[in-house]
């Protein structure tokens, strides 16, 4: 078994998932994977049973009755995992919207550079999207710098959906108290894990529209990330952000 596996939660994603799940697989270093699928209307879950045939120890998946949402399929996933020895857990989409090759960076990040939470930034260095429309750039940019003033935390790419835990992150954390179901998800992780101390690390990556399939991305998903910012910062500041007893 690897020191580390690929959480991918999917929703309606055929056109992609054996060629995302083979790119993974194929890189020099193991990875396992754990795909989070939500009963996906397109067969998607059928997918991914056909090629556990193939990698019976190194692909798993969990199956959820319907749509409940990214945030809950990482949580489904890091209880799994915590059951289970991986050292390094990854967070990853599965449209080839980030670079599988850059699992290895974020890795050595955690690996060898001692970083605690490995984040694959869009806005580390220059704003690195490619093909996304104008207004989701900026959108997700100026999230980010909201995010930034709110939290005092330092990070460029807070809603960033590429990252590497370290165990004890996810061991520190109380997994069934994080709030957000979308993508407010991914900056209550980031702030949770700040606020709990850890060493935070941004690594740039260049983030590439996906080409086949369709976004899940929508208004509440939005609505939930400003006001769910505002929550976290009092929860924080009445006591509220704890390790997991
Ligand atoms: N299990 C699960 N997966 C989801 C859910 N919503 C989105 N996903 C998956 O989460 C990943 C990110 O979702 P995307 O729709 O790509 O979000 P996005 O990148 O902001 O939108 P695009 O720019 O259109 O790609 C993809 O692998 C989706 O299939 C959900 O409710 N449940
Ligand atoms: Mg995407």
């Amino acid at each position: 078994m690897s020191d580390s596996i690929v959480i991918i939660p999917t929703y309606n994603e055929k056109e992609n998932i054996e060629a995302i799940i083979k790119a993974v697989l194929d890189l020099p270093k193991v990875f396992d994977i754990l795909i989070i699928d939500d009963g996906s209307p397109d067969g998607t879950a059928a997918i991914v049973k056909k090629l556990q045939l193939e990698y019976p120890d190194r692909l798993f998946l969990i199956e959820r009755a319907g749509k409940l949402g990214l945030g809950t399929a990482y949580i489904a996933g890091f209880h799994w995992v915590l059951e289970r020895s991986y050292q390094y857990i990854f967070e990853m989409d599965a449209d080839f919207s980030h670079n599988p090759k850059d699992l290895l960076r974020l890795y050595d990040a955690c690996k060898i550079d001692g970083a605690d939470l490995a984040v694959g930034s869009r806005y580390y260095s220059g704003v690195n999207v490619v093909n996304w429309p104008m207004g989701r750039v900026l959108m997700s940019y100026f999230a980010s710098k909201y995010v930034r003033i709110i939290t005092g935390m330092k990070v460029q790419d807070a809603t960033a959906g590429f990252v590497c835990y370290k165990r004890e992150v996810l061991e520190t954390i109380d997994l069934d108290n994080i709030l957000f179901k979308g993508y407010a998800f991914q900056v209550e992780m980031k702030y949770t894990a700040y606020c709990l101390g850890f060493n935070i690390k941004e690594v740039s990556i260049i983030f590439v529209n996906r080409m086949l399939g369709t976004s899940k991305m929508n208004s509440s998903i939005f609505a939930e990330g400003v006001f769910g910012v505002l929550r976290m910062r009092f929860r924080h500041l009445f006591g509220g952000i704890k390790k997991k007893q």
